[in-house]
């Protein structure tokens, strides 16, 4: 069907300025901030401290306007409507100075009848942005008591009383920019005599072997249609499925006869016997199938709708002569249950796909960037990528940030990944009036009805941390009954009960971290029930051995922070201001004791570090090792602890944060660490309580044989001892391959340091996962790395090119250097693997891997921008 594509540049207008800001070319999709900065009109955001100068953005009203022609040939497609998939935010909408509507939530999107409306000639739509910030401000004044929220240094105030992306308002790692535009799909469409709104699919296991394949079109009639003739139609639907090698699995056409306006809904099912699984990533194919429905519709009258259908039924599909809507969607066959039964230990947070307890590991996910218009579809793929790259197999979708773009999802159906997806409410007390239920009413049904049928979709959360915030608060602490009713109106009574009703596939998990239903505990120090956010480690200053004295059933969020590389930071910050407590690199600090912390955790561990680079190096050690430390050890924790995913994947602008990748999309080393110790197979080791473990993980269905080489070595690299222990890894398990006293070891735990490496066959065919050679080896030292009696390893490298024409660094030591990471600048792209332990005779190769598109220096320019760090080398003078 033709439609009218309102993308491109668009007139931005914003109030109070007669010259300077009018008439500005802003491309829709997009936001206006990103116009503004494209024109020069205000300096960029994320350099220095100019997020400030923003804010006089905060109070103003803008317009955006667009002029377009429309034929006459156009105008006979049927009646025209608007559909505006996300307008940011609270705006009024008209098209030819009619008024279509008033629209405040970006989670649905605004449509509008434009029958009379759209002529032929010209066209102007205009939305009117009223300024979000000013219209939080007036409902504020408004309420009958306060209703808080979650503030970051720089914040636009009442942030939860507007449904607008909660971190535009600014966060403990995001800047305030209150961004307003348009964003999504935006177009005026034809409606024959309606349109399709959604096509929802559920897949169902019969037996072993057959599934019913349950279809429902959402077609939508509007009221403008009311009058044609006895308001009857006639629809004609045809459905094609196809397996992911090509072969057509149904094809079919089904008539409907539909009445009056309103929303109708086609259902069809389908038999499908053996389909191609989809799995996760790491346990299997990802096979889609494609579903497209056809649907095309004719007017006719009641005495003649039995001539139309034998009409129809001869003709075959065009039977109406009318032109069609086509809609496609690819859809997953799996099963997928969430364990949450109560049990001897609590509750367990288990996702059992196909029959297959996961073992999850993956990230949490905030927004892609913080200017909407940069948040594209090749952006998405590299992030998404780099997370299947790192063996993580689920991503939070987070309640402070957005729904994400279709394209998301569609990524992650395509590679793998799991979406845990809260609903957008993030670290605040919501209102509950009739008025914003009813709006959140139609944004979680929208977004239900669009997400629930991607196979990548394994649960829906009702927000983050709510519950929890009901103890930051002075008047949340005074008055909790007040405060526990609105939550649960909101959550329960809106929230869950449209979920349940629209998609009785997903669980509802009340929030984020939660015991489960029911349960109106915080959750924030309990560890034997549903979801745990564990922070005692970086917010309450404990040490990284706290991570052993909580075994969550599944830890949703936990972190540790670091600076980004100086790569990132000289996007930010002049050389001049090189320094941690400098006001820029403050400003780019928005955890309020996160240098602190950052430093303390330096003393506590290691010798300090000297020199600014060095202490960006260090800081992305540290934060390396916090989490490794929690997943290795919780994964050794199978089946009591059943999922990691740390916080945070992303940056939405370059700053110190919990990422594991920056900014310009460069790997911190957390990421490199991230991508051993999610390794489906793993050897891990950990000291606790003056005990040292060595344990071997296998989230595979295959028991793994094999030997465990355990070392242990003097700084040097002069060998003490040398044991071989012969092991069968456990499928599905953990298998503790050595668990004793470090006095067992050594008497003198500064001197000494534990290698130890798994050697055994493994074929990645037959464990159906991919296998990471550097995941199966694993350092330790006895006691804290600022006691070790470290020496300078000599390190060298050289870089070569290999036969496929890529970079190889060839790194070697004279002694056990550790730590050591490669950093290049200005090749996009990452090492095979980084942040590795060197020994003396050991040399090793890590090539790097470009990102698309990046052409190659020569060796000597590649070896000139790279640095090489180590653990010794950056505290010396
Ligand atoms: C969590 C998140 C975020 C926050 C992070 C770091 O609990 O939900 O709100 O950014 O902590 O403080």
């Amino acid at each position: 069907m033709e439609c009218i594509n309102l993308a491109g540049p668009w007139q931005l207008h914003v109030d109070g300025d007669t010259e300077g800001i009018r008439d500005i070319p802003c491309i829709i999709p997009g936001d206006i901030f990103s116009a503004l900065l494209k024109e020069n009109i205000l300096p960029d955001p994320y350099y220095g401290k100019n997020e400030e100068v923003w804010q006089v953005l905060n109070q103003k009203d803008i317009e955006l306007s667009y002029t377009f022609s429309v034929s006459s040939h156009t105008l006979e497609e049927g009646t025209p409507y608007l559909f505006l998939e996300s307008a940011d935010t609270v705006a009024d909408i008209y098209l030819n100075n009619s008024y279509l509507g008033h629209h405040e939530n970006m989670f649905y999107p605004f449509y509008a009848d434009l029958n009379g409306i759209l002529r032929e000639g010209e066209n102007t739509i205009k939305v009117r942005c009223y300024s979000a910030e000013k219209k939080a401000m007036e409902r504020a004044e408004e309420l009958p008591y306060p209703i808080p929220y979650g503030a970051a240094p720089i914040h636009s105030p009442h942030r939860n009383l507007v449904r607008k992306v909660q971190c535009h308002s600014g966060w403990d790692w995001g800047p305030c920019l209150m961004v307003s535009g348009i964003y999504g799909k935006a177009y005026i469409g034809f409606n024959r005599p309606g349109h399709i709104s959604h096509c929802s699919c559920r897949p169902l296991r019969r037996t072993e072997s057959l599934w019913d394949l349950e279809t429902t079109i959402h077609y939508i009639i509007p009221e403008s249609k009311r009058d044609v003739g006895s308001s009857q139609w006639e629809l004609a639907v045809y459905y094609e499925l196809v397996a992911p090698d090509g072969k057509v699995v149904t094809q079919e056409e089904r008539h409907y006869p539909v009445a009056g306006p309103g929303e109708h809904l086609l259902t069809a099912n389908f038999t499908v016997s053996n389909p191609h699984l989809w799995w996760p990533a790491g346990y299997g194919k990802q096979s889609l199938y494609t579903l497209t429905v056809q649907v095309s519709a004719c007017s006719v009258f009641p005495e003649d709708l039995e001539q139309t259908y034998a009409s129809s039924a001869s003709q075959g599909f065009s039977v109406s002569g009318e032109p069609s809507e086509t809609l496609t969607k690819r859809i997953g066959f799996r099963t997928l249950e969430v364990l949450t039964q109560e049990d001897s230990i609590g509750r367990p947070l288990t996702f059992r796909i196909n029959g297959r307890d996961i073992w999850v590991k993956g990230a949490n996910w905030i927004p892609l960037d913080a200017l909407p218009s940069r948040q594209t579809p090749d952006r998405y793929r590299q992030l998404l990528g780099d997370m299947v790259a790192a063996h993580m197999n689920m991503v939070r979708v987070w309640g402070g940030g957005q729904y994400e773009q279709d394209i998301f999802y569609d990524l992650c159906d395509e590679l793998g990944i799991l979406v845990w997806q809260d609903c957008m409410f993030a670290c605040a007390m919501y209102p509950a009036t009739p008025e914003f239920l009813s709006n959140v009413q139609k944004e979680i049904a929208y977004q239900v009805l669009r997400l629930k049928d991607h196979p990548c979709l394994a649960l829906w959360c009702g927000n983050n941390e709510n519950l929890g915030a009901l103890t930051w608060f002075p008047e949340t602490k005074q008055n909790r009954d007040r405060y526990i009713i609105d939550y649960d109106r909101l959550n329960e009574g809106i929230v869950g009960n449209t979920i349940r009703a629209l998609d009785p596939d997903h669980i509802f998990w009340p929030s984020s971290p939660s015991g489960g239903p029911q349960d109106f505990s915080d959750n924030w120090h309990a560890d034997a029930k549903g979801d745990m956010h564990y922070w005692s480690v970086w917010h309450e200053g404990k040490p990284f051995e706290a991570y052993y004295e909580v075994v969550p059933r599944f830890c949703s969020e936990f972190g540790y922070q670091s600076f980004p590389s100086l790569e990132t930071v000289k996007t930010y910050c002049p050389q001049e201001e090189w320094n941690l407590t400098s006001p820029i690199m403050e400003h780019h600090q928005k955890s309020p004791r996160g240098n602190s912390l950052i430093i303390e955790n330096f003393s506590r561990y290691f010798r300090f570090p000297v020199g600014f680079k060095n202490m960006l190096y260090l800081s992305q050690v540290q934060q390396a090792m916090a989490i490794q430390t929690a997943v290795e050890y919780w994964r050794s924790q199978r089946p009591r602890c059943m999922g990691a995913l740390y916080w945070q994947l992303n940056d939405c602008w370059p700053v110190a944060s919990w990422s594991s990748i920056e900014y310009s999309g460069k790997w911190k080393l957390l990421h490199y660490r991230a991508r051993r110790f999610f390794a489906p197979v793993a050897l891990v080791s950990y000291i606790k309580e003056g005990r040292l473990s060595v344990i071997l993980l296998n989230d595979t269905d295959q028991d793994i044989l094999g030997d465990v080489t355990v070392r242990v070595l003097d700084f040097s690299g002069k060998p003490l001892l040398e044991r071989v222990y012969p092991c069968e890894g456990k499928k599905e398990g953990a298998t503790v391959i050595l668990q004793e006293s470090i006095e067992n070891f050594t008497s003198k735990p500064e001197q000494y340091f534990m290698h130890a490496t798994f050697k055994g066959s493994l074929a990645e065919d037959s464990l159906k996962a991919p296998v990471v050679k550097e995941a199966l080896q694993t350092t330790s030292f006895f006691t804290l790395p600022k006691k070790c009696y470290l020496q300078d390893p000599v390190l060298t490298f050289t870089i070569e090119k290999t036969k496929t024409g890529l970079l190889q660094a060839v790194l070697s030591a004279e002694r056990p250097a550790f730590f050591v990471a490669l950093d290049v600048e200005g090749v996009p792209g990452y090492w095979e693997d980084n942040c590795v332990t060197l020994l003396p005779g050991e040399p090793r190769r890590i090539t790097y891997l470009p990102r698309s598109g990046i052409t190659l220096p020569s060796e000597t320019e590649f070896k000139e921008r790279c640095r090489v760090y180590n653990l010794w080398g950056c505290s010396q003078e």
